[in-house]
């Protein structure tokens, strides 16, 4: 989906303004919605392609202060922080070869703790900083290895076929996943590597473990339910009690729990593209974190890390992180469609704004798919905007049949706005209208 033109000219601002006249605003948000959210203070380190290779970011809980910590042209995955915050513990593809490196939280003094052949992935910390546990690949096995601060790996599996390490914050315990019993599951050792066993036991997909903060459980993802996708799971340490608490049709990974246990921070597809988000441990308070078209992935979340510094617009200081309250955004989408292309919206925001845009355009009870591709427009404050929706030629060719047999048409559009600083709105504004 394109947004088309936005030079409007001083004859297309009162057309809008026309338009504007015209149509009716669209529906107001309800209020705040029952259950807890996900706590907004500490700092969320992730990756993302957003410039080309894939990158170590960092940001506040609200999505404001986004700084890329890592800028080699070699794939930067899997950030984890050090339990004092002080650090960050990567992979890094670096010379074609994966290891793990460490760095400081504002990206400086990036150095390698393991060398030599294998992929070396998905490090976690011992919770007395000193110890890395990491899966390494040499394609003939599939381990987990301990690299402590002398700088020498040592296995603590052999033959385990093992990935995903999450080391318990109390550092009995490490989690892990592993396709020996011909799918993926969640299996859990001593941190010496004996008594493992199988926790989620399922024959669906179960990967990405985290610990909760008092380490009494465990988030992953699991494809156990078919309808949905990869969805969120939580579960006792013995593998009691799992359930989901975030499941949609748009599929959700990579969960890390919040610093106080509140909810979780993952990634997911809901939104269009791969994007960041957190959620309440019950499942409420969704919040969108990251807006980049690009796929944003592995987000990891701590209490104690320094929150992210960046410069206002113009020098000042800046407030990196504000828990938001929406920008007023007004959306009117014009009763007067010629849909030659497009459905045309007109959006208004309070304050500087980014604005990411989908649509849905409904024929005679019949939902069109919502558009995927994200719009991403940034708004000047109080400056009535013309946005268009591009539509596929055959969605138009369906809608223009269905307005000549006199059918109704509703066109219904979302959009999330954010502040300077990249904070999001912590929902988003969504309106439906009839176009005939
Ligand atoms: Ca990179
Ligand atoms: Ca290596
Ligand atoms: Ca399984
Ligand atoms: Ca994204």
């Amino acid at each position: 989906m394109t947004i088309l033109g936005t030079r409007p000219g001083v004859r297309r601002l009162r057309a809008a303004a026309a338009l504007g006249a015209l149509a009716c605003a669209l529906a107001a948000l309800s209020p705040a919605a029952a259950g807890a959210a996900a706590t907004t203070s500490g700092t969320i380190a992730f990756e993302s392609n957003r410039a080309g290779s894939f990158d170590i970011f960092s940001m506040a809980a609200t999505g404001g202060g986004q700084a890329r910590l890592t800028s080699d042209p070699a794939d930067d995955l899997d950030p984890a922080w050090s339990p004092d915050g002080r650090r960050i513990a990567f992979a890094s593809r670096r010379g074609n070869d994966l290891n793990i490196w460490v760095m400081n939280a504002d990206g400086s003094g990036q150095v390698a703790v393991t060398s030599g052949p294998g992929s070396d992935r998905y490090p976690t910390w011992a919770p007395d900083g000193t110890r890395i546990a990491f899966r390494r690949d040499t394609g003939a096995q599939s381990d987990i290895w301990v690299v402590g601060p002398n700088g020498v790996a040592a296995p603590i599996t052999s033959g385990a076929l093992a990935d995903q390490p999450a080391w318990s914050p109390n550092g009995s315990q490490i989690a892990f996943v592993t396709t020996r019993d011909g799918n993926d599951e969640v299996y859990v050792m001593n941190a010496d590597g004996t008594g493992q066993r199988n926790l989620s036991a399922n024959p669906a997909s179960d990967r990405s473990p985290h610990w909760s903060p008092d380490s009494a459980r465990i988030i992953f993802r699991s494809l156990r339910l078919p309808a949905e996708g990869r969805e969120l799971f939580v579960m006792a340490p013995d593998g009691s009690g799992q359930s989901a608490f975030a499941s949609s049709p748009g599929a959700d990974r990579t969960p890390s729990f919040a610093p106080d246990g509140s909810g979780a921070v993952f990634a997911t597809g809901r939104f269009g593209n791969q994007d960041i988000a957190s959620i309440g441990i019950d499942g409420s308070g969704l919040r969108q974190l990251t807006i980049d078209p690009a796929t944003d992935d592995e987000p990891t979340w701590s209490g104690t890390a320094a929150p992210p510094t960046v410069a206002a617009p113009g020098g000042g200081p800046a407030t990196v992180a504000r828990d938001l309250t929406p920008p007023k955004l007004t959306l009117r989408i014009a009763r007067r469609q010629h849909l030659r292309r497009a459905v045309r919206l007109v959006a208004t925001c309070s304050e500087r704004c980014t604005l990411r845009v989908s649509a849905s355009v409904r024929t005679r009870g019949r939902r069109g798919a919502p558009r995927s591709r994200v719009y991403i427009r940034k708004l000047i404050a109080g400056r009535a905007t013309v946005v268009r929706v591009k539509l596929s030629r055959g969605r138009l060719a369906v809608i223009r049949r269905s307005l000549r047999r006199g059918s109704r048409v509703s066109a219904t559009v979302t959009a999330l706005a954010a502040d300077a600083a990249g904070n999001l709105a912590p929902r988003v504004r969504q309106g439906t209208r009839l176009l005939r």
